[in-house]
């Protein structure tokens, strides 16, 4: 109970955040009502029962489908207002957040509708509780990338609200490489670049090796089996690459918290970070990740402060601002 008060009062970063997966079954039943929609669930218990998962086929299959209840832009407002309002309360001061746009625009909801309301709530939350915050674009690679160019080129009159671009969904037969002309072009534009390099992948390292080598990330999302080529951790580390470990949501995708490689890639001097992916669909917000892992791995005060100020390194925030959270 002393160890979950320290690590909420300690200022943090979230740098590994879907907001679409910050969709609480209280408010995906809200907003179907709003919304005119007929669920398959009667109640919000029975949508509870719905967020049950042992692989990421299984989540995914109730990910995407959960996310049609999110129709207008104030759907999507009151998405991200939530959650900022939520990471607030657990010592969060910043936090750069993906999000899906192919998952709404496929379905006929506007590019414009779902920035404008990501976009307000930002500009409320930063406005009242003073939480900085920015938006990353992912782009679904279980679809074409052809189809990832297009959502890049629609969202360039929306480049000043969009900090970087990351990759995510399904992995499995769908590498770094298949999307290097997409992340080449989104550097060109002036856009920060990150990753999905899920947990034991079937190409985990050759995956990590492309997104390193051949794309130029600045971040890795997951990352972990990085742990298993030594070659790759002295690389990240000499690039200054963080990475954004999420333990909850690897031990419902992987069924292991995988605490043994985040901790030893923490020793090796990497900049591993704690996370908490789709908080509403794992049941754990940041702080209690980093309970979740401090417990299991046996961690002590310092690490958890390291793993904290990690968070703020690995960000994207000004120099300037740094200094201030180190
Ligand atoms: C995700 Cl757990 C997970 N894996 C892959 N893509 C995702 N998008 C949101 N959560
Ligand atoms: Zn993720």
């Amino acid at each position: 109970a002393d160890l979950a008060a320290f690590i909420r009062g300690l200022p943090k970063a979230e740098l590994h955040l879907h907001l679409e997966g910050t969709l609480e079954p209280e408010l995906k039943f809200r907003l179907a009502r709003r919304n005119g929609m007929q669920l398959a669930e009667q109640t919000v218990d029975e949508v509870k029962q719905t967020y049950q998962f042992h692989d990421l086929t299984s989540f995914l299959q109730v990910y995407y489908p959960a996310m049609q209840v999110l129709q207008e832009a104030a759907d999507f407002h009151e998405l991200a207002f939530d959650y900022l309002t939520r990471a607030h309360d657990q010592g969060i001061r910043h936090v750069e957040m993906f999000f899906d746009p192919q998952a709404h625009t496929g379905r006929g909801v506007a590019f414009a509708t779902v920035i404008d309301g990501y976009r307000s709530a930002i500009v409320r939350a930063r406005r009242e509780f003073g939480i900085s915050a920015e938006l990353i674009l992912c782009f679904l690679r279980d679809y074409s990338a052809e189809y990832a160019m297009a959502t890049l080129l629609e969202a360039l009159p929306y480049r000043d609200w969009i900090i970087g671009v990351g990759l995510d969904s399904d992995e499995r037969g769908n590498p770094p490489s298949k999307f290097a002309a997409v992340f080449a072009r989104a550097r060109r534009e002036g856009f920060l670049l990150t990753m999905h390099c899920d947990i034991d992948q079937p190409d985990s390292i050759e995956h990590i090796r492309q997104a390193l080598e051949d794309i130029g990330v600045d971040r890795l999302d997951h990352g972990t089996n990085i742990v298993e080529d030594d070659r790759l951790v002295e690389l990240a580390k000499a690039k200054g690459i963080g990475l954004t470990c999420c333990p909850v949501s690897n031990s419902f995708v992987t069924s292991q918290m995988k605490s043994d490689e985040i901790v030893g890639l923490l020793h090796r001097g990497l900049t591993v970070t704690v996370n908490s992916d789709d908080p509403a669909y794992f049941g754990a917000y940041a702080a209690q990740n980093y309970v979740a892992l401090a417990e299991h791995a046996g961690l002590d005060i310092d690490q958890v402060v390291t793993l904290a100020k990690n968070s703020f390194r690995a960000s994207w925030i000004t120099p300037a601002r740094l200094d201030h959270f180190l």
